[in-house]
């Protein structure tokens, strides 16, 4: 079979020999990272999985019952609309380009490397979870999410391999050799070298981290660069089932706290099999503190060089009336000489700002949904989400100590407050007991409630994974 038939594409494939070449090489490669970094343990099971194999809105998703290693990775460009000019930024009203122009090259390489790099890696962070899967409902849930992972990274490593030449082919090999967590090599950015084994930690990255992936790819839609636009608008439509798993994911695991801490006279979940609703805030805090740190620097002249360059815009540019950004400023609060200070930046230096409070404000409404969960058993419990200077690793205020609330500590003070902040390793192994695989269809873990609804009109019970030995080594 031809390598166009086994990669679902709308690029043409097959008409272009170099770009075949390339990715024929490229695939195995691919194929052995899989083997040895994806999702362990599922190889001949038959998963209920989605599969891209066109961008049409009626036909884009079909599923079906599939082995991972039959998965058709494919490629997927969005269509170009027509007469669409650049929006943003020094060449706004310009066309869009088809080809990489040699003065941004490396600006472009570095953005694409970046994006690329997150997709195998959270791949990895999540690797041995499905061994300790809730349900299989929730089993099929994350394999679906890693399948798509897996082709968000084919959509990067095309465009390396189609306009980059020779290093573009060599990132696209780097890709599948740095790993998360490595000392030695690790993954680019710093939320994707942490620890994912547990499905608390899951749920929390697909809600915070996944997050962060649709603020980034939705800046990137606008792209003078029309194949990094296209791309990544499909990306975008994927990204939304990643976030239901983990806001539906949470919000279940809350249910059964919830319930919980109303049953038990001391309001303790954990001796029931659930969750303590203080251990989910400090895995918020945990989480999300992280996540802002994805956004890069406050101040940051790369984030400036990107929009100037029209490579990277806001969030939903259109909806902006000017898009020069030349004569504004921005307010930022922090840290100078001692005391916390505003001081006025240039708005093009401040846009990892701008698109961080995009952010903060969709984690708002994120909290507030959770709430209403917590509420609707009647407690008065409420999750917060920190300031966002706490527990800061990137940008002006990493390396100092804030409270949740924001408010400047010493570090002595910070430390003894730190587990009623952040989860520690007692906490944490806790939550790893509780961890054991439940592949009953229709049973769920004691800490976790049973979804309102299947996936795609098949009931909660609905055989979502079809293990090929019943006697699973994992069952
Ligand atoms: N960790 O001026 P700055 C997703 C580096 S998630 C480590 O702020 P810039 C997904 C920075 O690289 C979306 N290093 O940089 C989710 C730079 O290094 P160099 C991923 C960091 O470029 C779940 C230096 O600090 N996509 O898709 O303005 C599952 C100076 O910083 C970090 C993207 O991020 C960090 N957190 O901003 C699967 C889009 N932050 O070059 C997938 C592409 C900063 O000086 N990337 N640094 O050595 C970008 O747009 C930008 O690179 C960043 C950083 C927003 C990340
Ligand atoms: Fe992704
Ligand atoms: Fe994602």
């Amino acid at each position: 079979m031809a390598l166009s038939d086994h990669i679902p594409n709308n690029v043409d494939l097959s008409a272009d020999r170099k770009l075949m070449k390339g990715l024929t090489r490229w695939q195995p490669a691919y194929l052995e990272w899989w083997r040895d970094m994806g999702p362990s343990g599922f190889d001949e099971d038959l998963i209920w999985l989605r599969t891209a194999v066109s961008v049409n809105a009626k036909g884009w998703a079909h599923y079906d019952h599939v082995r991972m290693k039959d998965y058709r990775w494919g490629i997927f460009l969005s269509a170009p609309a027509p007469e669409e000019k650049i929006l943003f930024g020094d060449h706004a009203g310009g066309s869009l380009w088809n080809e990489v122009p040699g003065e941004y090259r490396g600006m472009l390489r570095r953005l694409i490397v970046t994006q690329a790099d997150t997709e195998p890696a959270s791949v990895e962070q999540q690797r041995q979870l499905g061994s300790a899967a809730p349900s299989l409902y929730d089993l099929r849930n994350l394999l679906q999410v890693n399948v798509e992972e897996g082709r968000h990274l084919w959509a990067m490593v095309h465009l390396l391999h189609q306009y980059f030449g020779k290093d573009g082919r060599e990132e696209a090999e780097t890709l599948l050799l740095r790993r998360s967590g490595n000392p030695d090599r690790p993954r680019i950015l710093s939320t994707f070298n942490q620890r994912t084994d547990d499905w608390l930690s899951f749920f929390m990255f697909t809600t915070f981290t996944d997050r962060d992936g649709k603020y980034q790819l939705s800046s990137l839609t606008n792209s003078a660069f029309s194949p990094l636009a296209r791309a990544t608008r499909f990306m975008l439509t994927e990204e939304a089932f990643h976030l239901f798993v983990g806001e539906s994911g949470v919000d279940r695991v809350l249910r059964r706290s919830a319930a919980m801490t109303r049953k038990d006279p001391n309001g303790e979940a954990s001796r029931h099999g659930a969750i303590n609703l203080e251990t989910v805030q400090r895995y918020l805090n945990f989480w999300y503190s992280s996540c802002l740190d994805l956004f890069g620097a406050e101040i940051s002249g790369n984030a400036a060089d990107y929009f100037a360059s029209s490579l990277k815009s806001r969030h939903r540019e259109d909806r902006y009336s000017e898009h020069q950004l030349l004569d504004q400023e921005y307010s930022i609060e922090h840290m100078l000489e001692g005391s916390l200070q505003t001081q006025e930046v240039p708005m093009r230096c401040a846009m990892n700002e701008v698109l961080r409070d995009e952010y903060i404000r969709d984690c708002e409404r994120v909290v507030k949904r959770w709430n209403a969960t917590i509420a609707s058993f009647g407690l008065t419990f409420r999750l917060q989400l920190p300031h966002r200077r706490f527990n800061r690793v990137q940008g002006i205020h990493a390396g100092q100590c804030y409270s949740p609330e924001g408010a400047p500590m010493d570090p002595d003070t910070f430390d003894t407050r730190r587990h009623d902040w952040l989860p520690s390793s007692r906490e944490r192994a806790s939550i790893q007991e509780l961890m054991r695989p439940i592949y009953t269809p229709g049973e769920f873990a004691s800490w976790i409630a049973a979804p309102q609804k299947g996936i795609k009109g098949r009931a909660p019970d609905f055989e979502y994974v079809r293990f090929a030995d019943p006697h699973h080594p994992a069952a």
